[in-house]
């Protein structure tokens, strides 16, 4: 299914697509960027994100299971890229309980470190 692109002017993560705040971008699709966190919890934290503005990871899905699926083939991209091989966390904060900060989807790709288990 395929809906028209959504942007958000208050939304940091909308104005990063738009390049209006600077960011490390490590890859970049039609319909996902992805770029290094401000403040990252491992050596490695890249978060992956659409460049459609929705909410969370399932109101993603729920509006265009293309662009969900793009956004996981571009987090593997990004694994390859930045070396972490096939050893890294992929977390999607969903709702502010589950710690989620920023309200436009987004997947915290996390290597380079050992990663306990449950995490926090
Ligand atoms: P979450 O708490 O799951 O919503 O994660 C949001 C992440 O976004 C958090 O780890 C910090 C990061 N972040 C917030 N603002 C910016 C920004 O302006 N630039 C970058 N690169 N990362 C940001």
């Amino acid at each position: 299914m395929m809906t028209a692109m959504t942007t958000d002017p208050d939304c940091v993560f909308c104005s990063i697509v738009a390049g209006e705040v600077p960011a490390e971008v490590v890859h970049s699709s039609d319909h996902s960027l992805a770029f290094r966190d401000l403040d990252p919890q491992a050596p490695t934290h890249v978060l992956v994100i659409p460049r459609r503005h929705v909410a969370d990871i399932g109101a993603l899905t729920a509006a265009a299971p293309d662009e969900a699926v793009a956004l996981l083939a571009a987090v593997q991209v990004v694994a390859e890229l930045d070396g972490m091989g096939n050893a890294y966390r992929l977390v999607f904060n969903t709702g502010a309980a589950a710690g989620q900060s920023v309200p436009h989807a987004h997947a915290h790709v996390l290597a380079g470190r050992d990663l306990g288990w449950p995490p926090g």
